[in-house]
């Protein structure tokens, strides 16, 4: 039974012993969903005024139109691009505290400017002069620079300027360089509300813009500055899956998105008074352990062990082992609390913008940052005590991984320039590149489908780049590791030995999606041509966050094939439905596809490389 909720051996374990415990976990939930409403599957339902709520019969004779009028294709639209308005502010949020964070650091806090060099870097891009000036003083600029790239009242967002020219000249043509951060996301809901926009393609095409604000915005601000706050990732070693609790240890499970707090607890849980007070209380140290995108964040920076992704977050509890799991914002499950409270783990929000009702609520404030990762800490430490020894299970499974491969540190192994994996895709050693994002879905059996796309395109020689849940579904199935390269095609093997790298390669968080784009823009500028010219697809195979629906959007518009391994529910528009699996590629030279068999969708994933490949003569 467990067998088919997950390939995950530790989760299975732990979904047969929340059973034996009597605790509920999403899987039963879904279950009990099912069958899940066909009208919000296919978004038709619409609530956005107090007239409805209205729905479409798509089969019977039912009602065509809403009450006002508004028919499939404006509800499926609106109801879409609000996903993708949630999706953009969550991410661009997460990138505006990380900017605050910046600046805060500039005047003097417990954070500092670790990598003054990408500093200088992104300085260019938002116009700020670096020469002669002092680093307090340039990183106060950026930040305000950024910061203002949210509320701008005229001109346009920086980072898309980045992008090659091809691309910009693009969006300029098709109006959707967003003109801030904020403005696009406030302009969906307008544009979405009772009685505003009723055409389709309008409602979409601002869809794209205010993703293309999250991609080349919000997210990138955040990927960026958090590397000058906290250090360009480099390749590091860990391990990855439920086995990495300890049982002799205070485990502290750090769960959510922004690297703000995280880190200073990865700094805390080395202070030498607290591992003093884990002795005291009788463990053997601190074992802080990352979950989700924070987990990612840390690990890439620090080595911090990966205990699970996005559906473990309960098992990770049901362990018994877990003495404190601290979350800030975004993928945190309601149901934290009652599965803690089914044993002695302490939940502790810290974020204003996420309490949860039952948790321990101690909120994070930069401006006291190490004091309060010490409090939180503490927490967990006194909590050692209260576990039921009978109740504790850790699973013994853990992987080997190899994580932390930003761009530049890519760039590097490479010998500065992107020629040498230009050369190996010319060569046809590695057909082309792919990158695997997102999160999990019950409604999808839990990471199956991560590992098997990679698996897939690996053997054929294509490399993979992952973000988000899908890099712990990997890393649990030992793909993030340079062993791996035996489960490769000869070329994409050959490639690995030399460059010592693993065929699949960990670029971090959800909000690194824009590395993923970073990367692109080189290949391209190097082949002076379009990223949509480029041998290269994108996967969200188990996604179910609003945030995805962004991250799919703005590669799409970026000129990225992207497939979706769970269908988003636009089915009951045909029109919808065709103008983004179709017609938006003859603008943007992307498009997405739904594809429920993984192996299916790596099929789907060669043609269009084999297809790029012969556009480009290679
Ligand atoms: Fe119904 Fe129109 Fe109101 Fe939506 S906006 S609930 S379709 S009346
Ligand atoms: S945590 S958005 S479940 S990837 Fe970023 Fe994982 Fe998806 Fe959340």
């Amino acid at each position: 039974m467990e067998e088919k909720r997950t390939i995950d051996i530790a989760t299975a374990k732990m979904l047969e012993k929340a059973k034996k415990d009597n605790v509920e976990t999403a899987w039963d939930r879904a279950e009990k969903m099912r069958p899940q409403c066909g009208f919000g599957e296919t978004g038709v339902c619409c609530r956005i005024c107090n007239m409805g709520p209205c729905r479409i019969d798509l089969v019977g004779d039912g009602p065509k139109k809403g009450i006002c009028g508004a028919d499939a294709d404006v509800i499926v639209a609106r109801n879409l691009i609000r996903m993708i308005a949630a999706g953009a502010a969550a991410h661009s949020d997460h990138g505006r505290d990380i900017a605050h964070t910046l600046h805060m650091a500039a005047e003097g806090s417990d954070y500092d400017v670790k990598e003054p060099e990408k500093l200088k870097e992104i300085a260019k891009y938002f116009g700020v002069k670096t020469e002669g000036k002092d680093i307090k003083e340039i990183a106060k600029k950026v930040a305000e620079k950024a910061l203002e790239d949210f509320g701008r009242y005229k001109g346009l967002v920086a980072y898309p300027k980045r992008a090659v020219e091809q691309r910009q000249k693009i969006w300029k043509e098709n109006n959707v360089w967003p003109r801030s951060i904020d403005r696009e996301i406030v302009q969906i809901m307008h544009q979405t509300h009772m009685g505003v926009d009723a055409d389709y393609i309008n409602l979409i095409q601002q869809g794209v813009r205010a993703a293309l604000g999250d991609g080349w915005g919000g997210s990138m601000i955040a990927t960026d500055i958090s590397d000058v706050l906290f250090g360009v990732p480099k390749p590091i070693e860990t391990e990855v899956n439920l086995g990495v609790l300890e049982k002799d240890m205070v485990n502290i499970v750090v769960h959510g998105h922004e690297p703000t707090l995280s880190d200073m607890i990865v700094q805390a849980s080395q202070d030498k008074e607290l591992l003093e007070k884990a002795k005291e209380v009788g463990a053997k140290g601190i074992n802080l352990v990352g979950m989700c995108c924070t987990g990612n964040e840390v690990v890439m920076r620090h080595g911090t062990k990966m205990v699970g992704n996005f559906l473990q977050q309960e098992a990770a509890i049901v362990t018994g082992a877990v003495d404190a799991m601290i979350v800030d914002v975004q993928c945190i499950m309601p149901s934290l609390s009652y599965v803690a409270s089914c044993y002695h783990t302490k939940l502790i929000t810290t974020s204003p913008k996420a309490k949860v009702p039952g948790a321990i609520h101690i909120e994070f404030d930069e401006e006291h940052a190490y004091e309060i990762a010490k409090k939180i800490i503490m927490v967990g430490i006194e909590n050692y005590k209260n576990r039921i020894p009978e109740k504790v299970n850790i699973p013994e499974e853990k992987s080997k991984a190899v994580v932390g491969f930003s761009v530049e540190t890519i760039l590097n192994a490479l010998g500065g320039s992107v020629k040498p994996l230009v050369d190996a895709i010319v060569a046809g050693d590695i057909k082309g590149a792919a990158g695997l994002v997102g999160c999990n879905n019950p409604k999808t059996k839990h990471n199956y489908y991560h590992v098997e796309l990679a698996k897939e395109l690996i053997k054929n020689d294509v490399l993979v780049v992952l973000t988000g849940c899908a890099a712990y579904a990997c890393g649990a199935e030992g793909l993030l590791t340079l062993e791996a390269k035996e489960l490769c095609g000869p070329g994409l093997k050959k490639v690995c030995e030399l460059l010592k790298i693993p065929p699949v390669l960990h670029m971090g968080s959800c909000v690194d999606c824009s590395r993923i784009l970073i990367l692109l823009n080189e290949l391209a500028k190097y082949l002076k041509t379009d990223i949509s010219d480029l041998p290269v697809a994108g996967a969200a195979p188990e996604w179910m966050s609003e945030k995805a629906v962004s991250i799919g959007t703005y590669f799409v518009a970026s000129g990225v094939y992207t497939i979706l391994g769970v269908c988003p529910p636009v089915l009951g528009s045909k029109n919808v439905t065709k103008l983004l699996t179709e017609d938006v590629e003859k603008i943007y030279g992307g498009k997405f596809a739904v594809e429920t068999d993984p192996h299916k969708a790596a099929q789907l994933i060669m043609d269009h490389i084999e297809t790029k490949r012969k556009a480009l003569g290679v």
